[in-house]
């Protein structure tokens, strides 16, 4: 063990020992009579799935609210993110950046089994910013490697948050190694429009911004490393400088365009689900629009019209809702366009249908200057 790793072992330790100590206290004495009730629910254990997609779930509820089981891996493992073969040192929710999204409905449980395999280095946690007290649950959730810890968390706001890991003196690091994620809860009637109609969509896309911060040698080429306590010192100084070496949806540049990119056709109502879970961004869809934005995610709000581009707080997830009026490729982007072009915030949709005119059409196709 290096010592590095040593040494964050050490600091954490002693923070999550704090913490742990403080934990019976985040439960009021009156939570036992609650709980009965709660395990009277109905319960459903659901499997996640890799970004971009969504697991299986109503967009409405079905009856009365139930404790929804999730389970995720913590997985800790170098992860090649650009074409140039730049291995970063990452840290994982189930072994995807961003970590899988959870939907549940407003009023459900979240349930989490969070796993730190016995093969990880460091301890992990997660802050839900959906939940209520206890440092989101990271104050109930720090487990060393070779622990797993159950969350049991109320949705009561609906919306879509952000979730990342949280361990004590290490949150930056975690994060931006890409322990980040978020979690939709819907109201349960679904989703309504500026004037409280209901609307749904078709398909739902969850992007996940990362910014990374993978150290130089003295060369200028991007060092990689062993193991995450060798990478600490060195990624630290680089975070320091608040300068990503890249922004990247979904773990990793290009992992969401060409051959990877979004489908969609025309007609097709797509929901954006976006997390940014350190820096403000500001996603906009080139060709298209966000009709409705619930850009600070929360849906008892009702929803801003027609935007070109939107803002995504950091620390907070964001929702846009399209229908696709044209075929075509369009790209869907960080609107820093230096941070999408240069850094890798980018993902395309590849549209089907058939073109309409009356929206776009080019009269004269280029050609000599008359
Ligand atoms: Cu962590």
């Amino acid at each position: 063990m290096t010592q590095h790793t040593e040494i964050c072992r050490r600091s954490l330790f002693v923070g999550a020992a704090t913490v742990a100590s403080a934990a019976p206290l985040a439960f009021p004495a009156s939570a036992s009579a609650s709980t009965a009730n709660i395990n009277a629910l109905e319960r459903v254990r659901v499997n996640l799935v890799p970004p971009p997609f969504a697991h299986p779930h109503e967009q409405i509820a079905r009856g009365g609210p139930r404790v929804v089981q999730f389970r995720m891996v913590i997985e800790e493992k170098p992860i090649v993110i650009d074409a140039a073969g730049t291995t970063l040192r990452a840290m994982t929710y189930n072994g995807s950046m961003p970590g899988p999204l959870m939907v549940v409905h407003q009023d459900d449980y979240v349930e989490l089994t969070l796993v730190n395999p016995a093969s990880n280095e460091m301890p992990h946690n997660i802050d839900f910013h959906a939940s209520t007290g206890a440092l989101g649950g990271g104050a109930l959730t720090n487990i060393f490697p070779g622990q797993e810890v159950v969350l049991r968390w109320k949705a009561t706001r609906p919306g879509v948050f952000t979730y990342h890991c949280a361990p004590e003196g290490m949150i930056a690091w975690h994060v931006v190694s890409g322990m980040t994620g978020a979690v939709m809860v819907l109201p349960r009637d679904g989703l309504k429009d500026h004037e409280g109609r209901p609307v749904s969509y078709d398909k739902l896309f969850y992007i996940g911004e990362n910014d990374l911060y993978v150290p130089r040698d003295e060369n200028g080429r991007f060092k990689s490393y062993d193991s995450l306590g060798e990478s600490f010192a060195d990624t630290l100084e680089v975070m320091k400088g608040l300068i990503p070496s890249h922004i990247v949806f979904n773990g990793a540049v290009g992992s969401l365009t060409g051959a990877n990119a979004l489908t969609a056709r025309v007609g097709e109502k797509v929901l954006f689900v976006h997390n940014s879970t350190n820096r403000d961004t500001r996603p906009h869809l080139i060709g298209g629009h966000g009709d409705l934005v619930w850009a600070e995610g929360a849906f008892n709000n009702p929803p801003l019209r027609d935007l070109e581009t939107w803002h995504i707080v950091g620390g907070s997830a964001g929702a846009a809702l399209y229908t696709f009026r044209q075929p075509g490729l369009y790209a869907y982007v960080n609107h820093n366009l230096i941070e999408a072009e240069q850094l890798g915030a980018v993902a395309h949709v590849r549209v089907e249908g058939t073109w309409n005119d009356d929206l776009m059409k080019q009269v004269v196709a280029p050609r000599a200057i008359r």
